[in-house]
C-alpha cells in the first residue's frame, strides 16, 4: 500500500471520548508487549506508535488516520502480569466499552507472540470480538524468535483448531507485511 499521509488522530482514556466517526476502522488487539506499536509503524511506515520494552504502560485508544480515511485503533495491551487487578479491570474494561461504541469496524487485527502461542488473556479478548462478529486475522509477532517449521506448525494449528487465519510477523523481516497490507484493503472494500 502506497500510504501518502498518517497521523495520530486522538487518544481516549474513557469510552465515552470516543468521537462518532463513520470512517472504516481497523483494530489492533494484543497482550502488552507483544509488538503492537511496532507492527502499526512497520504497516504505516513511520514511527507514529510508541513502542516500548516496558509493558504496561499506556491505558488508552490511540487513533490513526491513514491517508484522510481509514482508521487504525490500536486498543490498550492487556494480560501484562505486573500490572495491579484493578489495573487489568480497567484495561478491560475500556476494551468493553470501546466496543460497545465503536463504528464500522472492517477488521479487528490480534496480535499473538510466536513464542506464546494463545494465552488465556488472549481467548478473553477472542470470545469479546467472536461475540461482536467481526472478520479477524491474527498476526504471529516476532516470528524471528522461532524457527521456518514452527512458524508453519503455529499458522496450521491457528486454522485448525481456531479457524483463524494467522500470518507471520517480525520487524527484522519485510515479509508478511504485503500479505498483511492485502488482508487489510481487502477488508475495507466495500
Ligand atoms: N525481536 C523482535 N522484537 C520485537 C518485534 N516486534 C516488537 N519487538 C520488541 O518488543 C517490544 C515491545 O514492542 P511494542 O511494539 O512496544 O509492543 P506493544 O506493547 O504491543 O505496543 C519492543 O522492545 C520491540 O522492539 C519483532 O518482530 N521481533
Ligand atoms: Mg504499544
Amino acid at each position: 500500500m502506497n500510504i501518502k499521509r498518517s497521523e495520530l488522530a486522538g487518544t481516549f482514556f474513557n469510552a465515552s471520548q470516543l468521537p462518532a466517526d463513520p470512517h472504516p476502522k481497523v483494530l489492533f488487539f494484543g497482550r502488552s508487549n507483544v509488538g503492537k506499536s511496532s507492527l502499526i509503524n512497520a504497516l504505516l511506515e513511520r514511527r507514529l506508535a510508541k513502542t516500548s520494552s516496558m509493558p504496561g504502560k499506556t491505558l488508552s485508544v490511540n487513533y490513526y488516520r491513514v491517508d484522510g480515511r481509514l482508521v487504525f485503533a490500536d486498543l490498550p495491551g492487556y494480560g501484562y502480569a505486573r500490572v495491579s487487578k484493578g489495573e487489568s479491570v480497567r484495561v478491560r474494561k475500556l476494551i468493553a466499552d470501546f466496543l460497545a461504541r465503536v463504528e464500522n469496524v472492517k477488521l479487528a487485527v490480534m496480535l499473538i507472540d510466536s513464542r506464546h502461542g494463545f494465552l488465556p488473556p488472549d481467548l478473553e479478548t477472542l470470545a469479546q470480538i467472536v461475540e461482536k462478529n467481526f472478520p479477524i486475522l491474527t498476526i504471529l509477532t516476532k516470528s524471528d524468535k522461532i524457527s521456518f517449521s514452527q512458524q508453519r506448525d503455529l499458522i496450521a494449528q491457528f486454522k485448525n483448531k481456531f479457524g483463524l487465519l494467522a500470518i507471520s510477523f517480525s520487524i527484522k523481516s519485510p515479509a508478511g507485511k504485503s500479505e498483511i497490507w492485502r488482508r487489510i484493503k481487502e477488508a475495507i472494500k466495500e
